[in-house]
């Protein structure tokens, strides 16, 4: 996977993954130092989703997730908004998508495409995430909110149900009760609220999110791929067991990371008192 857009800091002639478009820099990504960072970059329309916009959002997201020298992956938004959802204006135009092609073409495999990555996926939620934007958000790993963010299931508003997950994700995320709340009455959540509540893990200053999202992506890196690969599953199927399935899953996942030579390199580092260096594979 190789950087693309306007802003990815790629040098003039470097390759495109994806047969993406360089002209197109709705999505803009930059892979360095193993991290992928992808950023929704409409701003003057809170990177609100267009089809083409999710067409790149998926094409990126399946070149990341297949791509094993990405170990990590930031996604945030440019400006004021992390991605205020479906672009509305789309919607009404005059021969508006079904909403049923945007759910089962669009949404649904950009949501199944982070949960499916290998690597684990930190939302950097720079500001509003409301709609299909929140589901984003609550489709990833980990949340990170800077001070400014919030969240809003913006859908009961214009006669829709949440999705793009969010059915799945925000109960699990914060409990029936307060997932209820959130979704029927659709109130804003502030960013020291969604802390509170559990959705997001750490509120920062507004300046320092894109560090702290960096330096987080940067020691999820360093980690055995395939043990942190292995986690993020556990964790997201966590819910659909009881506990002897959660046991048995653990012992088959354990026994297969055990005998993976990055468990060898995590022991010799630990032995020798210096830093591990995991191949991965
Ligand atoms: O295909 C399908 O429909 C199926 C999938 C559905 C999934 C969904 O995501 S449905 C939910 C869609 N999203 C929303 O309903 C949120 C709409 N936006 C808002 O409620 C508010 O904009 C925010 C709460 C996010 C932020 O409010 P505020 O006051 O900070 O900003 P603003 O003034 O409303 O917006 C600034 C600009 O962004 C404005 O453009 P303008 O007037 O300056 O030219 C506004 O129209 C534009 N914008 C914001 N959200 C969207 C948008 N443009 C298109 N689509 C949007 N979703």
């Amino acid at each position: 996977m190789r950087s693309s857009g306007a802003s990815s800091g790629r040098s003039p002639g470097e390759a495109v993954s994806g047969g993406l478009s360089p002209a197109d820099d709705t999505v803009l990504v930059r892979v360095a130092d193993a991290v992928a960072t992808i950023t929704l970059n409409r701003p003057a329309s809170l990177n609100a989703l267009t089809i083409p916009m999710k067409e790149r959002l998926l094409a990126i997201l399946e070149g990341v997730g297949g791509d094993p020298a990405v170990r990590a992956v930031v996604l945030t938004g440019t400006g004021r908004a992390f991605c205020a959802g479906q672009d509305l204006r789309e919607r009404l135009a005059p021969d508006p998508p079904s909403l049923d092609d945007e759910l089962r073409l669009r949404y649904n495999p950009i949501v199944r495409a982070i949960r499916d990555a290998p690597q684990p996926w930190i939302a950097a939620v720079n500001g509003v995430a409301a709609g299909a934007g929140a589901s984003l958000a609550f489709a990833c790993d980990l949340r990170l909110a800077a001070e400014g963010a919030s969240f809003v299931l913006a859908f009961g508003r214009i006669g829709l149900v949440p999705d793009s997950g969010a059915t799945w994700t925000l109960p699990r995320l914060v409990g029936a009760a307060r997932a209820a709340e959130i979704a029927l009455l659709g109130d804003t959540v502030v960013a020291e609220e969604a802390l509170r509540l559990g959705l997001v893990s750490r509120v920062v200053p507004d300046d320092e999110l894109g560090p702290a999202a960096a330096a987080m992506a940067a020691r999820l890196a360093a980690l055995a791929p395939g043990a942190t690969a292995a986690t993020k599953r556990l964790l997201g199927t966590a819910f659909d067991r009881d506990l002897d399935a959660a046991l048995e899953a653990e012992a088959e996942v354990q026994t297969a990371a055990g005998s993976h030579p990055d468990h060898a390199e995590g022991l010799a580092a630990f032995v020798e008192k210096r830093p591990a260096r995991f191949e991965g594979g």
